[in-house]
């Protein structure tokens, strides 16, 4: 994995907790027409999966479209984390409980996308109503699984000492081949303290990492 994506998810694995709150409401204002389902369905994407999606965007006003996954990048489905504010907010809620092979035709109201500033780069005008058709290619356990925890937890007693953080940063710096000084290993173990360890026992429990075991039931 390249490095940037790598760190990215590094530091999404520890910024779940604060910044995927949503209400109820907001859902209900978001039109879901499911265009297809595959017979077969073993799985649905939730919140924390890391998704590969292909979506196309477009204006509700003239059916415009002001953005083509397939266009991007070669043409790859994007990847993203599903429900932590990497994608618009409208489409985080649209991407939910989907199979792989589903597609999806969503009409997302402007304050679940760029709302009243609209988003010059990508030229969307303020106040749209954005229509995206979606496609999901495949799930994969995101970052905040209970796998992920399991793995960083190595001596299984259910929460996260800043040693086994340490340690799983440094194999996953490892991985990715290339050096780093102790003080940029030190700042990023600071700021998951920071952002995670919600009582500062100088612990991360399963809890604060958001770990919910009867999802795996
Ligand atoms: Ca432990
Ligand atoms: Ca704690």
């Amino acid at each position: 994995m390249h490095f940037s994506l790598r760190y990215i998810f590094l530091i999404q694995a520890f910024s779940l907790l604060t910044s995927c709150e949503k209400s109820e409401i907001e859902e209900e204002k978001i039109k879901i027409e499911v265009v297809h389902v595959p017979s077969v369905c073993t799985q649905k994407s939730k919140r924390g999966d890391l998704v590969n999606a292909h979506y196309d965007g477009f204006l509700a006003t003239d059916l415009s479209k002001f953005y083509c996954s397939r266009s991007e990048r070669d043409g790859h489905p994007k990847w993203f984390v599903l429900g932590v504010g990497q994608v618009i907010k409208g489409l985080d809620i649209a991407l939910m409980d989907m199979c792989p092979g589903e597609k999806r035709k969503v009409v997302i109201p402007p304050s679940l996308a760029y709302g009243e500033q609209g988003y010059v780069l990508d030229k969307i005008p303020p106040n749209a109503t954005l229509i995206f058709e979606i496609e999901l290619y495949g799930i994969s356990k995101g970052p905040r699984s209970v796998e992920a925890f399991q793995q960083i937890d190595m001596n299984n007693d259910n929460q996260l000492s800043k040693e086994e953080i340490s340690h799983y940063l440094t194999e996953e710096f490892r991985k990715d081949g290339k050096q780093r000084a102790p003080s940029e290993h030190g700042r990023i173990l600071t700021d998951i303290f920071k952002k995670n360890d919600h009582n500062n026992d100088g612990i991360i429990s399963a809890k604060e990492y958001n770990v919910y075991r009867h999802d795996e039931l």
